[in-house]
Order: structure tokens, then C-alpha cells, then sequence
């Protein structure tokens, strides 16, 4: 028999469907006959926060009362996709909401489709906040998601007839957003700008403008635990609607000027992707989120006290730095400590240092963020003076450990010039931690290799983890129901190294055919979605190989798309019969920053190649390549669970972690990778012989930098490479213009940074590998279904026990 641990009902479908036809009519003001779906799906969505409103109090009463330190996860992004169905999910309505829509004459599909799915991150690191609040939540530990609701999310991605990026904002706010509770009356003042004078014998800062920083406040229902937690996001507002003296000159637009200055603050979400912004306006964002969530914590875990001894506040919340965008919060809490509250320098650090850790997300050493110390001066003063202040006690405190002079230069958080925050970070914190056993240890070696020697206790790792909620039981519900039949239990949702109860079915052919029918019938519905969706007409009956992540270099998706050239190249020269080629379809999604110039010049060549490859009666049915624009957390969802081969090929000691291979693995596709990031965890658990590993390693890639690395004597090497780049610089894939991706193919053949001239042999190779497998369904799929059982070591379920054991020592509720 079934064991089912889900989250039961609270209530029938009929009743369910009364309290959406109420909302209907008291919300909305409309009849079910009157109603649009986008109506219906305002009112489900309200209807299910009543459901999780009891709960949401309880866990912050119990939070506040109870003596379980909280964990606050300050975050510039949190991706966290459409709620409704997760909403559903862990209420317990899921079927109830079926039924009671249609009973109102509605299809669900409908209503789903009426969410506009909010943008609030780039990729891997927003996301994997938003998977990590969905685990606090459903292990029970009270938890704020603290970060920004910007007005425009990550842009919205179109390609224009020559298969270029286009961007355009992407307002989600445009229509009613029923998840985010605005409260006026919690509301935070955060300043900027000014001087700092003495008073007394004491700094006082005297900012020159503020903003108003309203939170607004999302439940994070946690799964079958009876918890919601809250993601707190806020909206920045002016104090001064309009300045009335000057609106009576009636000098209008002079008039809305600070409300314009103020509301910019939560604007828009900076389109980055590992690369630094050096705007004022994005430290200005830092800023306003850190400084209103510290000031939200205090007023949370003190209610009520004037004089709050903060000597407990380590006690009641550890916050976590989500890479260096929230920095800027240590020395802000060592402010609000000594100015705000009058507690000694001393004092201040111990509460400040016990209270933050920073997990670094990157190995790009440009990525590491580092502040002009004009601008920190101009726009926090106060806090330009405690950081030197900071570093001036780190610098004392390396002498007296013996620390070389030209290593303590090394090591400065100030320089004169500049603030290095993830210097101040990793100082100021009491842990560090990378995002994957190869991430930490490079850490460790390379990037913060000085700060390791001295403090070598404060490094450690977690390696990251998706929830199985969303990416498998949402996004793929037929493999759910087929490993919980396999595994007579549904508690693997909460439990995912359950999932290793599966391994003995891998021997059971009968098993292996209905876990490859889940596969079959998920290519179906994809592309169904894609013909919908985007027009794509997707053979389904073809091997589906995806590759979606940000465009960078550093991923390569020019080897990807190199490597699918030659192929190309190959068929048509006649090298390859057509009848020797196994049918693929190739699928890419990935956005570009928008002044990412190379980056975008590889969008440019994918969606051309697609164009060419596509149009080509020789290749017909063999090789068809398409590009989804726009990918966001929704496609992922549709196109994971359809995915035969993803594609995870870094170069060696670039990827901190990702986070898609994870759910790849998941969700039964094989993965062709180099030993990177998260790569190398994956396939220690699901077995060399079930992992398609290709490439140079780590340590291969810092040879052939050091022994100086020409990627012309790839190209003259290799005859099929040279084909692939000579057909793109030719001209073939845009209408015979050579000029189109000159600079991509100059910088092929001088510079190639991430060596993907290198590896492409390697990459090549190990096609036939791939195809002598797939041709043989059963071992595909067994091989497939043993990625799935093993991979439960990936949820991030685990990766927060990982941080509570590590780093916060703290544990769910009572
Ligand atoms: C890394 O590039 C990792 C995620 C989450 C990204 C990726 O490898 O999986 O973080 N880093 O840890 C990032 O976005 C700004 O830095």
C-alpha cells in the first residue's frame, strides 16, 4: 500500500470552489459569468492564502516567542517562478482547485497560463535562494527571504530577424499580483548621502535624503510541515509625494523629482550574470534592502523595546550574505550598534561578526564585487569610516599573527581607492563557504588563499541543491507518480535520499520501460508546449538535447554549437551518410547581458545556425536545432522533464556549482560535462559509467595557461573544427556577410579565454558515446533511471542541513 505523507485537504472541491466564487464577488466584483480567467486566478490565489494565513502567523508567533535563532537569507534575486501550483502544492488544494474550476466553467490550464511569472533574478544564484526558502520552509526552521521587488525583473528576451538579442522590460507588476501583501504600516526609513560631524564626542551622521522602504511580504508555505515563512521584499517609496512649493510654481516634473529619485531605487533588477555593475545606483539598492532587513529584525525579535539588548541579536537571527551584493550590511549593523544604540566598537563586532557568513558564488575574480571608496564615501560616509576603521583592527590583527607586510597589502579590505567586499566579507563574517566540494577547496587554494591560511576554521563548504517540489513533483508529475509507486511511498518529496530505493528497479526491465514511457510521453507534451508556445514544430521521436543556462563564455555554449556545425558539415560533405546520423534536436536557452558583446554575438549564431540547419532538405529529420527565447524558471520546468542529454560543459574550475545539472540528473536525462562545479559530485554519486565526462580538468587548463595557451594550433589540428569555424566566418550562416561574426571568430582563433578550441576534439569524441548508448533504449534508460536514484543527495533540502549544521547552528521550530 501507498503511503501518502502529502499535505492533507482542508477542504472539499465544492467548498473550494465557494471561496473562490466569494473572492469572485467580494474582491473582484464579478460573477463567475462575468469573470476572466485572470479573475479566477486572482481569487484561487487569494483563496489559498487563507488557507496558509493561520500557519503564517503561528510560525512567526512561534518564532518570535520560541528560542529558535531564525535564519534571515539576504539576497539581491530570488527567482522564484509562478506560486500558484506551489501554492496549491502545499496547502493541500491541488485537486480540489482542479475540480472547483471547472465546476466554475473554467479550464485550469487557463487560469495557471493567467500568472505572469515574476523575473526577480538572473539565474543560478536567484534561484537558488528562492529553492532554498522553499527548504527552511518545509524543514520547519523560521526563516526571512529578505531582498528587493524590483518593478521590472530580468528583461524580457526576443530575437529579431537577423537572430539578435533584443531586450525589453518586463513589467510583471502591470497587472494585480496577488501573492505580495504590501504593508505600509511595517514600513523602514533608509538614508543616504551627507555628513558625518562630531557631537558630544560622538559621530553623528546627517544624511542628506531617505527613501521609504515598504515591505512586501510573500508566505513561503513549507511542504507537508505545517510551516510558511516569509519572503520579504521591499519596495522602494518616496516620503515626499511631490514637493508642494514647487508644484505651485507649477514646475511639474521638477515637482515629482524625489518621488522619481526615490522609486528608482526598487526599479529594476541589474541584467548581470557574474560581471560587476559599477553603478551608483546598484550599491544604493545594497544598501536600501540591508539596512531596512536589519532594522525589520530588530523590530521583529524586540517587539515593543526602546532599549533592546542587542547583545542577544546573534541569538535570534543569523543572516546569510548571498554572495557580496548584501555586504554592505556589516558594516551597517556595527552602525545601527554603535550609533543607534550606543554600544561600544568592541561590543558591535563580536554581535556583528557571530551574526553574518557569506557563501561566494564565483570564481570569476571579476565577479568578486569591489566599491570606489568615492563612491561609499559620497553615498554612506558613516560607512566608509567604519570600514577603514575595520580594516585598520584587520590589518593589527594580522601583524600580531605574523602575516607578511606584503601579504597584509595583499589582503586589504581598503585600499585608499577601493572597498573589496568580499575581502570585508569574509573578515567580517564568522563563515565562508562555496557553492560545491571543487568550488570550496578553489577557494580555499586560489581566490581567498590568504584568507584560508589565517582563518582557516572559517571556510567551509555547502554544496548547493533544487527543490524536489518544483522541479520534480510540479514539473514533472508522471515521474512522481511512477517513483512513488516504485518506492510505495511519497515521502521521498521530504526525504529525497529515499530516491535510492529506486536503484534495484534499474535491473527491472519492466520498471525501466515505464520510466522510459514517462520520458516518452514528457517529449510529447514538450512538444506540444513548444508548437504553442514559440511554433516550433519538435519531433518527439528524436533525441532532445538541451543546453540552458546564461550565455557566458566561460559555459561555452560555442563548443555546443561548434561541435553541432561540424556535424552539420559532416552530412553535408558526405563524411556522414544522413542514415548514419542519429536524429537530434537540439535545444538552447540562454540569456545574454545586454552589453555582454560577445555573448550576444553567440545568440546571434546559434539562432542563425538554427535558421540555416532547420531550412536544409540534407539534413531533414537528423539534425534540427531550436531556441526558445526567452528562458525563464516556466520553460525550464516544461523542458527539463523532456530532456534526454543536458549539457554541463564548463570549463574546468570556472562553474561554481550550477544548479541545472542537478535537475537534469533529477529528472532522468544523462549528462555529457566536464569535471566542474557540481558536475564532479554528480557523477561520484551516480557512477563513472553513468556520467558522459569529457575535457581537460582543473589542473590540465592552469598547465596550458602557464605554458601559454594558442588556440591556432587547435584549429590547424583538426580538420573538422577548422570546417566548423571557417563555415562561420564564410559567411554560410549569415547570407554570406564575413563581416557578421568576424570578432567571435577572431577571438576563436587569438584569444579563447575559456580554451573551447581546446576540448572541442575531446567534446566530439565523445558523441559516438552518447549515440551507441541511446540507440540501445533499455541501458539509456536504466543508466537514467540510476542518475535519479542517486541523485537525491541534490535536494536542497540538504544543502540547508548543511548550512544549519555548519554554519547557522540553528533547527526547525519546536
Ligand atoms: C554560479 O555561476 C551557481 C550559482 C548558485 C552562480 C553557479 O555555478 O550554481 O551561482 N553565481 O550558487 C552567480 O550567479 C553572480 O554569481
Amino acid at each position: 500500500m501507498t503511503e501518502i505523507t502529502a499535505p492533507k485537504s482542508p477542504v472539499t472541491a465544492a467548498e473550494f470552489a465557494n471561496e473562490i466564487r466569494e473572492q469572485l464577488k467580494y474582491t473582484q466584483g464579478v460573477t463567475p459569468e462575468q469573470a476572466k480567467p485572470a479573475d479566477v486566478y486572482v481569487a484561487v490565489s487569494a483563496a489559498v492564502r487563507r488557507h496558509l494565513v493561520d500557519s503564517w502567523m503561528k510560525t512567526q508567533a512561534d518564532m518570535v516567542n520560541g528560542n529558535t535563532k531564525a535564519v534571515g537569507y539576504l539576497s539581491a534575486e530570488f527567482l522564484i517562478g509562478k506560486q500558484l501550483r506551489n501554492a496549491l502544492l502545499n496547502a493541500g488544494l491541488t485537486e480540489q482547485f482542479n475540480e472547483a474550476v471547472e465546476s466554475l466553467g473554467f479550464s485550469v490550464q487557463d487560469v495557471v497560463d493567467a500568472e505572469y511569472e515574476p523575473g526577480l533574478g538572473n539565474g543560478g544564484l536567484g534561484r537558488l535562494a528562492a529553492c532554498f526558502i522553499d527548504s527552511l520552509a518545509s524543514l520547519g526552521v523560521p526563516a526571512f527571504g529578505y531582498g528587493i521587488q524590483y518593478r521590472y525583473g530580468i528583461f524580457k528576451q526576443e530575437f529579431d530577424e537577423a537572430g539578435r538579442q533584443i531586450e525589453t522590460p518586463d513589467y510583471w507588476l502591470a497587472n494585480e499580483e496577488p501573492w505580495g501583501h504590501i504593508d505600509y504600516n511595517r514600513d523602514q526609513k533608509v538614508s543616504f548621502g551627507g555628513e558625518v560631524v562630531e557631537e558630544n564626542g560622538r559621530k553623528v551622521w546627517k544624511p542628506a535624503w531617505s527613501v521609504r522602504a515598504v515591505p512586501v511580504d510573500y508566505m513561503v508555505p513549507g511542504y507537508a510541515s505545517g510551516r510558511v515563512n516569509t519572503l520579504r521584499l521591499w519596495a522602494a517609496k518616496s516620503y515626499d509625494e511631490f514637493d508642494l512649493l514647487t508644484f505651485n510654481k507649477s514646475e511639474y516634473l521638477d515637482a515629482v523629482k524625489p518621488q522619481v529619485k526615490a522609486e528608482n531605487i526598487s526599479k529594476i533588477l541589474y541584467p548581470e550574470d557574474s560581471t560587476p555593475q559599477g553603478k551608483a545606483l546598484r550599491l544604493e539598492q545594497q544598501y536600501f534592502f540591508v539596512s531596512a532587513s536589519i532594522h525589520d529584525a530588530i523590530r521583529v525579535f524586540y517587539p515593543g523595546q526602546d532599549k533592546p539588548d542587542l547583545t542577544t541579536f546573534a541569538d535570534k537571527i543569523t543572516f546569510q550574505l548571498n554572495d557580496t551584493h548584501p555586504v554592505i550590511g556589516i558594516p551597517e549593523l556595527m552602525r545601527v550598534l554603535m550609533d543607534e544604540y550606543g554600544y561600544d566598537w568592541d561590543t558591535a563586532w563580536t554581535i556583528t561578526n557571530k551574526t553574518f557568513n557569506y557563501t561566494c558564488h564565483t570564481l570569476l575574480p571579476e565577479a568578486l564585487e569591489v566599491w570606489p571608496s568615492k563612491l561609499i564615501g559620497e553615498l554612506l560616509p558613516r560607512h566608509l569610516e567604519i570600514i577603514e576603521k575595520i580594516n585598520d583592527q584587520f590589518e593589527s590583527e594580522l601583524k600580531a599573527k605574523g602575516v607578511a607586510d606584503e601579504t597584509i597589502k595583499d589582503m586589504a579590505i581598503y585600499t585608499g581607492d577601493s572597498v573589496r567586499m568580499a575581502y570585508l566579507a569574509t573578515y567580517g563574517g564568522s563563515h565562508v563557504n562555496g557553492v560545491a566540494e571543487l568550488h570550496s577547496q578553489l577557494l580555499k587554494d586560489v581566490t581567498l588563499k590568504n584568507f584560508s591560511d589565517v582563518y582557516p576554521g572559517k571556510f567551509t563548504n555547502v554544496t548547493n541543491g533544487v527543490t524536489p517540489r518544483r522541479f520534480i513533483k510540479l514539473a514533472n508529475p508522471r515521474l512522481s507518480d511512477l517513483i512513488t509507486e516504485g518506492l510505495g511511498t511519497d515521502r521521498w518529496l521530504s526525504d529525497l535520499e529515499l530516491l535510492k530505493g529506486l536503484e534495484p528497479l534499474a535491473a527491472d526491465d519492466e520498471f525501466v520501460k515505464k520510466f522510459a514511457a514517462v520520458k516518452q510521453a514528457n517529449k510529447v507534451d514538450f512538444a506540444n508546449y513548444a508548437k504553442r508556445e514559440y511554433g516550433f514544430d519538435i519531433d518527439p521521436n528524436t533525441m532532445i538535447n538541451t543546453m540552458v543556462k546564461r550565455l557566458h563564455e566561460y559555459k561555452r555554449q560555442a563548443l555546443k554549437i561548434l561541435a553541432l556545425i561540424a556535424r552539420y558539415a559532416d552530412i553535408k560533405s558526405g563524411r556522414l551518410s544522413a542514415d548514419e546520423v542519429l536524429p537530434r534536436t537540439v535545444v538552447f536557452g540562454a540569456k545574454a547581458a545586454p552589453g555582454y558583446y560577445l555573448a550576444k554575438q553567440t545568440i546571434q549564431l546559434i539562432n542563425n545556425v538554427a535558421r540555416v540547419v532547420n531550412n536544409d532538405p540534407d539534413v531533414k529529420g537528423k539534425l534540427n536545432v531550436y531556441f526558445p527565447w526567452n528562458y525563464n524558471v516556466r520553460l525550464a520546468q516544461h523542458l527539463i522533464p523532456a530532456t534526454d542529454l543536458d549539457e554541463q560543459i564548463s570549463q574546468a574550475g570556472k562553474e561554481a556549482s550550477g544548479t541545472g545539472n542537478m535537475k537534469f540528473a533529477l529528472n532522468g536525462a544523462m549528462t555529457v560535462g566536464t569535471l566542474d562545479g557540481a558536475n564532479v559530485e554528480i557523477r561520484e554519486r551516480v557512477g563513472a559509467e553513468n556520467f558522459f565526462l569529457f575535457g581537460m580538468t582543473v589542473d590540465e587548463v592552469d598547465a596550458l595557461y602557464a605554458a601559454g595557451y594558442d588556440p591556432k594550433k587547435y584549429y590547424d589540428a583538426n580538420p573538422r573544427l577548422r570546417a566548423a569555424i571557417d563555415m562561420v566566418a564564410d559567411g554560410t550562416f549569415s547570407n554570406g556577410d564575413k563581416s557578421v561574426y568576424a570578432d567571435l571568430v577572431h577571438d576563436w582563433l587569438t584569444k579563447d579565454w575559456f580554451m573551447t578550441l581546446a576540448d572541442f576534439g575531446a567534446y566530439t569524441d565523445i558523441q559516438a558515446e552518447i549515440e551507441a548508448l541511446y540507440v540501445q533504449p533499455l541501458e539509456w534508460n536504466r543508466k537514467a533511471l540510476i542518475n535519479v536514484a542517486n541523485s537525491g543527495y541534490f535536494s536542497s533540502d540538504r544543502s540547508i542541513e548543511d548550512y544549519l549544521e555548519r554554519i547557522w547552528k540553528t533547527g526547525p521550530l519546536a
